[in-house]
C-alpha cells in the first residue's frame, strides 16, 4: 500500500504543540505514522501549523438555503417573533423541497465548511419523504442526498436519520408542516438499513439515529429505535434534540412531570453513544447528571443565539468534567472559530467575568481549551475515528495560514486564542480529509461548479 508522507514544522497532536512532526497516510486515509522531531527530507511540507479538522456535530443542511429568510418580524409577531414562528418560516420553506436541491444545497455548505476548517458533519436528517407525505420508491432517498453531497466535497459524514412521529409531548398528532418528517420506528430502521448496506466500508461515512426531541417520540417508540439500531450496529451514535426551549421544559414537566434531561436520564440512561443537542436548560442536578452520564453535550452557540434559546450551564457543566462538542446546526453561521468564541462569549456577558471557561491549569489558554474539548467532543459524538493527529485516526486536519496577521506573528501558544478570538480573516488555508487535500490555498476544487449548481436550485425554490 503507498504511504503518502508530509511533514509540518507545527502540529497540534493530542499531548500538545509539537516541532517537525512527520505524518504517514495510508490509503484508506487514516495516519500510520505520527514522528515528532522528524527530518524533513524530500516530503511534502505543510504551509502552516496544523490542527486537527473539526467535527461539526450538528447539521440541517437544507437550513444553510434559509439564511436571511427568517429574520424579519412576522405581521402580528410584533415583539413576538420566537423559535416557534421560526420554525413556522421553516416549515413552509422545506415544503417544496426537492431532492435534487437538498443535494444542490448540502454541497455548497459543505464546501464552506471545510473551508472554514469543519472535516466532519454530522447530518440529523428529518427530511425524508415527498411534498405529499408519501415515502419515495427509495425510503432513503432524500438521505442519499446528504451522503452524496459528503462525498463529492470530501466532507465526513455521520448520517443520523431522524424518527419524527408525533407533534408534541404525549403523542399528538403530528401537523401538516411535519408530514415530510414522519416515520414509525420500523420504515425509519428500514432507512438505516438500506444505508448501512451501501456504505458498510466506506470509511468517510457512518450511520446512526436520531430520534427527534422528546416531543416527537415517545418512550415506546424511543426504546424501539435504540433496540433496532443496536442489533444493526451496537455502538451507533444516538443523537436528541433535548431542552432547546424553556417551553418545552414547561410541556414537559406537564406531560411527565420531569424535566426533559431529567426524563431521558431515568428512562434511557444515555452513555458515550449519545448526543444530547441543546441541553440548554437544566437544573444542577441534570447538569451534574450528563457530566457524568459520558454523552456528549451538543451546543450551537450561533443558531442557539440567533433562535433566542438561552444559555447552556457551560461553567459547572465543563468543571464537572462534561463532555461537549459543537454544530452549526441551522447554519446561520458557518465557522468552528465563530462558535467556540461565542460559547465563551455567553458565558463573558452572563458573568460579567473574562476567561470563564480557561479551566484550573496554571496560565490555561481559553482557546486551546475549548478547541481540543470540541474536537473530543465532537469525534465521539459522530462514531468516527477523527478528531486528533494520532495513528489509527482518520487523515483530517487543517493548515493554518502562515500569511495570516496573527500566524505570523504568534507563538504556538497563544495561536488558538488569537484564531479563536479574532474573527476578522479565516485563517484556514488547506484543509485535508482523510488524506485527500479538499481546500488549498483557501479555494474549493469545485466551488464555482457548486455554487453555480447552489445559485440556480435556490433561485428556482423561491420563484
Ligand atoms: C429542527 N432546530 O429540527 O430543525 C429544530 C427546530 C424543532 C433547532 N432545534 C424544530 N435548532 O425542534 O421542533
Ligand atoms: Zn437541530
Amino acid at each position: 500500500m503507498t504511504i503518502h508522507k508530509f511533514f509540518a514544522a507545527q502540529a497540534l497532536l493530542p499531548g500538545g504543540w509539537a516541532e517537525n512532526v512527520l505524518f504517514e497516510v495510508d490509503g484508506s486515509g487514516s495516519f500510520v505514522g505520527v514522528t515528532t522531531n522528524a527530518a524533513p527530507a524530500g516530503t511534502e511540507r505543510a504551509k502552516g501549523p496544523v490542527l486537527p479538522g473539526m467535527p461539526n456535530l450538528h447539521s440541517h443542511a437544507f437550513q444553510r438555503a434559509m439564511a436571511g429568510l427568517a429574520e424579519h418580524a412576522l405581521p402580528g409577531a410584533s415583539g413576538g417573533d420566537s423559535f416557534w414562528t421560526w420554525r413556522e418560516v421553516m416549515y413552509r420553506f422545506v415544503a417544496a423541497l426537492t431532492p435534487e436541491q437538498v443535494e444542490a444545497i448540502a454541497a455548497q455548505l459543505y464546501v464552506e465548511m471545510l473551508q472554514a476548517g469543519y472535516t466532519a458533519v454530522g447530518e440529523f436528517h428529518y427530511l425524508h419523504h415527498g411534498p405529499d407525505g408519501r415515502a419515495y420508491d427509495d425510503v432513503a432517498e432524500m438521505s442519499r442526498r446528504t451522503i452524496a453531497a459528503a462525498a463529492a466535497t470530501g466532507i465526513g459524514i455521520t448520517q443520523l436519520p431522524v424518527l419524527y412521529g408525533y407533534g408534541g409531548f404525549g403523542a399528538q398528532k403530528a401537523g401538516e408542516g411535519q408530514r415530510r418528517f414522519l416515520n414509525v420506528p420500523s420504515s425509519l430502521l428500514r432507512i438505516v438499513e438500506t444505508l448501512k448496506a451501501s456504505h458498510e466500508d466506506d470509511p468517510q461515512v457512518r450511520i446512526g439515529v436520531a430520534p427527534h426531541s422528546l416531543r416527537a417520540v415517545t418512550p415506546e417508540t424511543l426504546d424501539e429505535v435504540v433496540k433496532g439500531l443496536t442489533a444493526l450496529d451496537a455502538t451507533a451514535p444516538i443523537h436528541i434534540h433535548i431542552a432547546e426551549q424553556v417551553k418545552e421544559v414547561e410541556d414537559c414537566l406537564a406531560w411527565c412531570g420531569r424535566r426533559p434531561v431529567e426524563q431521558l436520564m431515568e428512562t434511557r440512561a444515555p452513555d458515550a453513544r449519545w448526543c444530547l443537542v441543546h441541553a440548554t436548560h437544566m437544573s444542577e442536578a441534570e447538569t451534574t447528571a450528563l457530566a457524568a452520564s459520558g454523552a456528549v453535550a451538543g451546543l450551537c452557540p450561533t443558531t442557539e443565539a440567533n433562535l433566542g434559546d438561552g444559555l447552556f450551564p457551560a461553567e459547572p457543566y465543563l468543571a464537572a468534567g462534561g463532555r461537549w462538542g459543537i454544530g452549526s446546526d441551522s447554519h446561520i453561521s458557518v465557522s468552528p472559530l465563530e462558535e467556540l468564541r461565542w460559547f465563551e462569549y455567553g458565558q463573558r456577558l452572563a458573568t460579567r467575568r473574562r476567561n470563564v471557561l480557561a479551566g484550573e491549569a496554571a496560565e490555561a489558554s481559553v482557546g486551546r481549551r475549548l478547541y481540543t474539548q470540541a474536537l473530543a467532543g465532537g469525534a465521539q459524538a459522530l462514531g468516527r475515528p477523527i478528531g486528533a493527529l494520532e495513528v489509527g485516526r482518520r487523515a483530517d486536519l487543517v493548515v493554518l495560514d502562515p500569511d495570516h496577521p496573527e500566524v505570523a506573528t504568534l507563538s504556538a501558544e497563544r495561536l488558538l486564542d488569537a484564531v479563536v478570538f479574532a474573527g476578522n480573516r479565516n485563517p484556514v488555508r488547506d484543509v485535508m480529509v482523510g488524506g485527500q487535500w479538499v481546500v488549498q490555498e483557501g479555494r474549493h476544487k469545485d466551488e464555482e461548479r457548486v455554487q453555480a449548481a447552489y445559485v440556480s436550485a435556490v433561485k428556482q425554490l423561491l420563484s
